[in-house]
């Protein structure tokens, strides 16, 4: 047994079951321990005066256990020489501040990862001299080696872990033989991923007496990931309850450790997330959207400072592995954005005239941002009174003209079609949800104002002529159908009131 041995068992109870003393040549477990079905392992150091390859036999029945001994013979090959070998371990550091070094019971082993041996002091320009992967306690081993620089290069980084620290080992010296550490980085090349270079091995003047250097070993850690939302903070109490819609297309910032700065947008639900994120302590700031009312800021699962600067939260330690939620930014309707619209007639088309307006600074700040720039950003919605969507026009300016949905005419703007009514020899009134009301809807930014607009006549060609100037729209493309009835109506209706009130118009039950 080594000196100092290093233990380590899958048997229940841990490493404390295990006896095993410096020089002894006994292994026990401990009177009580329970082997589970399907057996568990015990590992430790062992050493041997004189180099050579041995096996390590426990023939059957010297196993000793309260069930009875061991049926099977079991070997273990053990090679002791006393040319060089570099050795380490690879590992997930656990800890809440990562110290790259192995803590049985917390760290886990990665199994299965490449690590190559090459010749000189790097990865990248060195000759290949092996390649070898992890076991399954996470350790690796190059042996045999004459004296000679040498560079070990972990070549891919284990899914879903983010590099930590990568550590030198030492020198253990045979006979006098000297070496020194290798330079441990982690490139930002990322090609390796880590690497310990220039591990310098010398012999004691005896060819077959060489330096050994164990314990260079590269640790990672789980990343951390941080989320929260945008919303519309219905009832201002800094929470995030049901039916508080999310607020979409927010710039959101993170700055974290060691100059690390990220950015994102909310999504259409107002959520976002930064992931893949070193541990360390981060800011997430958001980018006001311009036409909100601003609302409570709200620091998430692992804590922060949300109260010092407005749509700042800061301090939030994040430690591997974490996954912190709900950093939230609550918003309000902007006060002073109003929506105000009045639905007219003229020359026989019924219009709505809306408006989107704000007396105060912030809001004309916001309103003006809205409205200019090359693509106007008001969306204009029609909701019948059931609740459904009759039209949308996008890309709108905040204040304009719009034609009552389900108004049509022909290429020579003469109408053809009215909401609510239906040309069958006669023009024939129908129920139709586009009328008497509608809600008309202005979004903008994620925020919504609407106003109740009311047909503004009954009748098909809303007679009741408005007061006041106004200009139409551009005309809304004709139906490609022409229907030589259709066009003498229209003729008829460009003579003016005394034919349009030759007109019987009959209402239909
Ligand atoms: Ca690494
Ligand atoms: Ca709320
Ligand atoms: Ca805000
Ligand atoms: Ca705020």
């Amino acid at each position: 047994m080594a000196t100092a041995p290093n233990i380590a068992t899958s048997c229940p109870g841990g490493n404390g079951i295990v006896t095993a003393a410096a020089n002894a040549t006994r292994v026990q477990i401990n009177s009580g321990a329970v082997i589970p079905s399907g057996g568990c392992s015990v590992e430790v150091d062992v050493v041997a005066a004189e180099p050579g390859n041995y096996i390590n036999h426990i023939p059957a029945g010297a196993l000793q256990t309260n069930f009875g001994p061991n049926e099977e013979p079991a070997e273990s090959p053990l090679l002791i020489s006393t040319l060089g070998y570099i050795s380490g371990k690879v590992f997930i550091d656990r800890e809440p501040v990562p110290d790259g070094i192995w803590h049985a019971g917390r760290s886990t082993a990665i199994a299965g990862n490449t690590i190559e041996l090459r010749s000189g002091g790097s990865c990248t320009a060195g000759t290949l001299l092996s390649t070898t992967t992890t076991d399954a306690s996470g350790n690796y081993f190059f042996s045999e080696l004459p004296a000679g620089t040498y560079s070990v290069c972990q070549v891919e980084q284990l899914s879903g872990t983010l590099n930590s620290i990568t550590t030198e080992g030492v020198i253990n010296p045979y006979n006098g033989s000297t070496g020194t550490v290798g330079s441990a980085s982690n490139p930002d090349s990322g090609t390796p991923t880590s690497q310990i270079v220039g591990i310098v091995l010398n012999n004691n003047g005896n060819a077959d007496e060489v330096s050994g250097s164990p314990q260079n070993n590269f640790s990672e850690i789980l990343p951390a990931r941080i989320s929260g939302w945008v919303y519309h903070d219905r009832n201002d109490d800094g929470v995030r309850d049901g039916g508080e819609e999310g607020i979409p297309n927010v710039v959101i910032t993170l700055t974290g450790p060691n100059g690390l700065t990220k950015t994102t947008t909310t999504a259409a639900d107002g959520s976002w997330f930064f992931d893949e994120l070193p541990p360390g302590e981060y800011t997430v700031t958001e980018t006001h959207p311009d036409v909100w009312g601003d609302g409570k800021d709200t620091a998430g699962s692992k804590g922060g400072d949300a109260s010092t600067v407005n749509d700042v939260i800061s301090n939030i330690t994040l430690v591997a592995g974490d996954d912190a939620i709900n950093y939230n930014f609550g918003e309000l309707l902007s006060p002073d954005m109003v929506l105000t619209a009045s639905a007219v007639c003229d020359a026989g088309v019924p219009y709505v005239n809306y408006s989107v307006s704000s007396p105060s600074p912030f809001g004309r700040m916001a309103f003006n941002a809205a409205a200019t720039g090359s693509s106007p950003a008001f969306t204009i919605s029609w909701v019948t009174t059931g609740g459904r969507l009759a039209d949308r026009a996008s890309n709108q300016p905040a204040s304009g003209t719009l034609v009552w949905p389900g108004y049509q005419e022909d290429e020579d703007h003469h109408a053809i079609a009215f909401p609510g009514w239906v040309l069958e020899d006669e023009w024939e009134q129908v129920s139709d949800d586009r009328r008497p009301d509608m809600t008309l809807v202005a979004s903008v930014g994620g925020m919504e104002l609407t106003a109740l607009v009311t047909y503004p006549e009954a009748t098909r060609a809303c007679a009741a002529q408005p007061s006041g100037t106004f200009t139409p729209p551009t005309p809304i493309a004709a139906p490609t159908t022409t229907v030589w009835g259709l066009m003498l109506l229209s003729a008829l209706l460009m003579l003016g009131t005394w034919y349009q009130q030759r007109y019987r118009l009959r209402i239909r039950n």
